[in-house]
C-alpha cells in the first residue's frame, strides 16, 4: 500500500493495514492528547476538533461508535473519507453519497494533506481515523484507541449523554481483552490473509477461532456484554471486527472453515449491540463493501494454502 516516506507519496511493500509480521494492529504515529485540563497543550473546547473517519474502517467506527454514544455531534464535528481508497491519492475527500469534503475548515482534498500540514517530511501510513485540531491545524492523535478513550474520558464534559464506556475499576480487564482483540481478532483476519505458507495460516487461523471460542464461552457464562451488564470499548472492538467477519474476512480474506453465524453467543451479542440506538447507524455495509471490494488494493494471492476442514463444526472424516 501505498505511504508517505518523507513526506513523498511512495509505493510501500506493506499490502495491509496491519503488520502481519506482529500480529497486532499497526500503531497510529502521532499519539498526542486532548485533556481536560490542557495540561498536554490541547484543551477540550467545544468544536474546536475534528474527526476524520471512513465508515469502512473498523478502527474508524470504533471512535464513531463512540462519539455517538457519548453524544459528542455537537462538539466534535466529522468528515467521511471516500470508502474506496486509490493508488493516486490514498483517502480522499468528495462531495459525495458516500463522502463529504474536508470539514476540518483546511479544504484537503485527501487525507495526506492532513498527514503532510502536520509534518511535511512525515513518514508512515496515511490512516483513518484521525483526530484534528482545527485551531493548530495538525494532527493530534491517529491511534484508534487513544481517540476512543480521549473521547470518553476527556471529552465527557462536551457530551450531551453521561456515559462512561470505560470505567475505572475495569480498566486493567478492558486493557488486557482490547490487546487480544488487537492481536488475534482485529490484526488477526490480517494475519490469516497475509499469510505466506500454510504453517502461518494454520498458526493464524486457530488463533483468531481459539479467541473466539474463548468469546463465546464468556458470552456463555456472563454476558449480556464481554465484561458484564453494561457496554464497554472492549466491546466496541469486538464489534466493529465481527460485523465485517461474514460479508468481508471470509470471502476475501479467506477464513476458512468457520462464520460468525457458527458462533450462536457472539452473533446475538452482536445483534444486540447493533440496536442500541445510534449503533445501526455508523454501520455502513455499502462503504465496507465498496471499500473492501472496489478499492485499489488488494490481497495478494496464495496458492496452495488451504483452509483446515477440522474447524468445520459439522465434519467428521469417514472413519475418524
Ligand atoms: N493503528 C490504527 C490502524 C488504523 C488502520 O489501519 N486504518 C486503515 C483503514 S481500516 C487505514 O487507514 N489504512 C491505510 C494504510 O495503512 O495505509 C488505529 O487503530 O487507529
Amino acid at each position: 500500500m501505498k505511504h508517505l516516506i518523507d513526506g513523498k507519496w511512495t509505493d510501500g511493500s506493506p499490502s495491509q493495514s496491519v503488520s502481519p509480521e506482529h500480529g497486532v494492529v499497526h500503531p497510529g504515529s502521532f499519539r498526542r492528547r486532548v485533556t481536560r485540563d490542557g495540561s498536554s497543550g490541547f484543551p477540550i473546547e467545544l468544536n474546536r476538533y475534528h474527526l476524520y473517519v471512513s465508515h469502512a474502517c473498523p478502527f474508524s467506527q470504533r471512535a464513531t461508535i463512540v462519539w455517538t454514544l457519548a453524544g459528542l455531534a455537537e462538539a466534535i464535528d466529522l468528515s467521511i473519507l471516500d470508502p474506496r481508497w486509490v493508488q493516486s491519492d490514498g483517502w480522499v475527500f468528495g462531495e459525495s453519497a458516500m463522502s463529504t469534503k474536508d470539514n476540518g475548515g483546511s479544504g484537503f482534498a485527501s487525507l495526506r494533506e492532513a498527514y503532510l500540514a502536520s509534518d511535511s517530511k512525515f513518514t508512515g501510513r496515511v490512516s483513518v481515523p484521525v483526530l484534528w485540531d482545527k485551531a493548530t491545524r495538525t494532527i493530534v492523535n491517529n491511534e484508534s484507541l487513544d481517540i476512543i478513550r480521549m473521547l470518553n474520558d476527556e471529552f465527557a464534559p462536551l457530551g450531551a449523554v453521561k456515559s462512561d464506556l470505560y470505567p475505572g475499576p475495569l480498566h486493567a480487564t478492558i486493557d488486557a481483552l482490547n490487546d487480544k482483540t488487537n492481536q488475534f481478532l482485529a490484526g488477526g483476519v490480517y494475519n490469516v490473509a497475509g499469510a505466506e505458507n500454510q504453517a502461518a495460516y494454520d498458526l493464524a487461523t486457530s488463533r483468531l477461532f481459539g479467541f473466539l471460542d474463548e468469546l463465546e464461552q464468556t458470552l456463555i457464562k456472563g454476558g449480556p456484554f464481554l465484561l458484564g451488564g453494561r457496554i464497554t470499548i472492549a466491546d466496541v472492538l469486538v464489534f466493529t471486527a465481527l460485523v465485517r467477519f461474514d460479508p468481508v474476512y471470509v470471502p476475501l480474506f479467506r477464513i476458512g472453515g468457520k462464520r460468525l453465524s457458527d458462533f450462536p453467543a457472539l452473533t446475538a451479542f452482536v445483534r444486540r449491540v447493533f440496536e442500541i440506538p445510534g449503533i445501526a447507524e455508523t454501520v455502513l455495509f455499502d462503504h465496507i463493501l465498496a471499500h473492501y471490494f472496489d478499492s485499489d488494493w488488494s490481497i495478494p494471492p496464495h496458492r496452495g494454502i488451504v483452509p483446515n476442514l477440522t474447524q468445520l463444526t459439522w465434519y467428521k472424516a469417514p472413519g475418524g
